[in-house]
This record gives C-alpha cells, structure tokens and sequence, in this order.
C-alpha cells in the first residue's frame, strides 16, 4: 500500500474498524476513507454503488458487520444472515466494478465444523456441519469468501479474505445479552465487584474452550496482511493458544479484584467446544500475536472500569 492510497476502512466505528484506523494512522497513512451507518448503509444497494462511484477507493478493508455473542446469534437469526449478506454483497461489487486494488474482507472462525479436528486448519472449511447457534452467521461469512474468491478467478480482483479467531478489545460492546463471552463477564465481575453480590453467572458449563485475540494485534495483521498476503481461500488470525470458560472467567476474576464465587447457568448453551485456530499458514507470511491475555484483558480493564461500561 502506498502512503497517498486512499484507503476505506468499512466498519469504522466498530472494534476492529476501529482498530484498522488506528494502526493505520500509526503507520502514516492519511488518506482514510470512513462512513458511519447513519451517513452510509451498506445494506443498501444504490447508496453504497454512489458512495464506491464518488470515492473510488484504491484499497478496503471490510470490517462492517452484524456481529454478536452465542445468544445474539442464536436470537436474531435473520438479521445475521441478511445484513451480513447485504453488507459483504454490495461492498465487493461495488469494489470490482470501481476497480479497487486489493479488498480484505474479514470473516469468522465460526465458518469451521462444529466438530472439525483441532486446531482448525483452513482447508477445513466446508468439510462437515456447522455449529447451530451460529450457523446463520457462519453462512454469510463462508459466502463472503467464496464471492472473493469468485471475482478473482472470474475477474482477476485481488480479494482476500482473513479469519479471525474471537476477539475483544477497545470500543466492543457490552451488553449483557448480546455481547461476547470476554466483554460480559468484565462487566459482570466489576459490577458485582462493585454492588458485593456474592456470585457471578457465567452461562453454560465453563468446558468450551476459546481462543482470544486482542483487536489490536488482529488490526496489526490484517495490516501486514494488506502489504504480504494475495492468494485465493482464506489465512486464520489467532494466538494458537486457548483457555477454557472457566479458566477464563477465573482469570477475569483475579484481574477484577472481584472476591465472590463462579455459579454456572447451563441453561445457556456453551457452542462450538473448541475453536482452535491452526496458525501456521500466518506465521508462515512473518506475522505472530503480540499481545498476551492477561496484558490484553488488563489493559481493557483500566480503560473502561470507570466509564461504567457505556
Ligand atoms: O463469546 P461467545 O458468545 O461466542 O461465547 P462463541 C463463548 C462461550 O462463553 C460460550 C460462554 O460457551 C458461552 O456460553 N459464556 C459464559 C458466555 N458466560 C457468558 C456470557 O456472559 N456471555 C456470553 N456471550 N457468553 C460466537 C459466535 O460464538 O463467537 C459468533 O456466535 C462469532 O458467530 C463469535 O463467531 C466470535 O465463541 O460461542
């Protein structure tokens, strides 16, 4: 990418947009295009057409979305599907037909088998079912790489497509039913910290495991990912490393100070077991992971802790 390219980060405001942006920004890129949803909707059609025709972006990075947790998923179902179908559609169209150099579209780990071998290798996909909290989601998603990888064999774009495993980090959402596991349970054990209630609920049984990835290192890959990686399919962004439910709510807890007991609401459904990314092919390219859990999740912690969680 050169310096005076006009980039347009898709998602902005979002936590890995925003991310993107930022280590943009750290590595002197000026030239940053960005649209809120209430100024852009990439659901539609006609207005994302007339936005890719009035700006002709040189590079983009498509990290708009509809994303939630486990229940979120399960719950709006249609919406996943809809709006990341819409959303991915019309931004890669519109990429091809205004001639953008390179597009990296950003999936999810969710696209694997439910059940497929660990750690999750990228010539996994489509290989068995998938995960039926999260299947709509999944669905757009693996439709989003396949739609890259047809405009480059059908059109020669150099459209790739990145799969992060779970993240967090600045700007996430913390809604309590319709976040991810990470950002909950911040806010849970800090509020219980804060009121002396005496248990947390943390949903399911505490066995699945989980991978998490900071939004900056994802930000930093996808960056170098930019400027090194251009073939067809798709590259997992992970740590290669992960951590039980449990574990990492015991984690949270020491990070929080919070002195109270774990109570596990199986009522709520644990997901995938184990989401492992295999991160070979990524290092492979000369990326790696910098940012450790603990440093990770403490960071966010002393950011948001007196801002009530907004
Ligand atoms: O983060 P999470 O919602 O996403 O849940 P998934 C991970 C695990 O944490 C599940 C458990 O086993 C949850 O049951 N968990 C425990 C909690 N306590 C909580 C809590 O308070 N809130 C939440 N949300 N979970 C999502 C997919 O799956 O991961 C998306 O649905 C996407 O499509 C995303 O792929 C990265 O890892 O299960």
């Amino acid at each position: 990418m050169e310096q005076q390219a006009k980039i347009y980060v898709a998602g902005h405001r979002g936590m890995v947009g925003s991310a993107i942006v930022r280590r943009l920004q750290a590595g002197g890129f000026t030239n940053i295009i960005t649209r809120s949803s209430p100024e852009l909707d990439l659901r539609n059609q006609e207005a994302t057409a007339a936005f890719f025709a009035q700006e002709r972006p040189d590079y983009v990075f498509l990290a708009a979305a509809k994303v939630g947790g486990i229940i979120a998923n399960n719950t709006y179902r249609a919406d996943f599907i809809y709006e990341n179908m819409m959303i991915q559609s019309n931004v890669i169209h519109h990429a091809y037909l205004n001639n953008v150099k390179k597009l990296m579209f950003l999936g999810s780990s969710c696209i694997y088998p439910k059940l497929a071998p660990q750690p999750l290798k990228e010539d996994y996909l489509l290989t068995g079912l998938l995960e039926p909290t999260n299947e709509p989601y999944a669905i757009a998603k693996i439709a989003g790489i396949k739609m890259c990888d047809a405009y480059r064999a059908q059109y020669g774009c150099n459209f790739v497509s990145v799969m992060p495993t779970n993240l967090y980090g600045p700007n996430d959402n913390y809604d309590l039913k319709n976040s991810h596991v990470l950002p909950a349970l911040l806010r849970k054990f800090h509020e219980a910290k804060q009121s002396n209630t005496d248990e947390v609920v943390v949903w399911g049984t505490g066995t699945p495991l989980r991978e998490f990835l900071h939004a900056d290192d994802m930000a930093d890959a996808c960056f170098y990912l930019m400027q090194h990686y251009n073939e067809e399919g798709l590259v997992n962004i992970g740590v290669g490393e992960d951590i039980s439910i449990k574990d990492l709510a015991l984690l949270v807890k020491k990070i929080t100070g919070y002195k109270g007991n774990l109570v596990f609401d199986t009522t709520k459904p644990d997901g995938t077991p184990r989401k492992l990314m295999d991160v070979s092919k990524l290092h492979s390219f000369g990326w790696k992971a910098k940012i450790s859990l603990e440093e990770g999740i403490t960071s966010v912690y002393n950011s948001i802790k007196d801002n009530a969680f907004l």
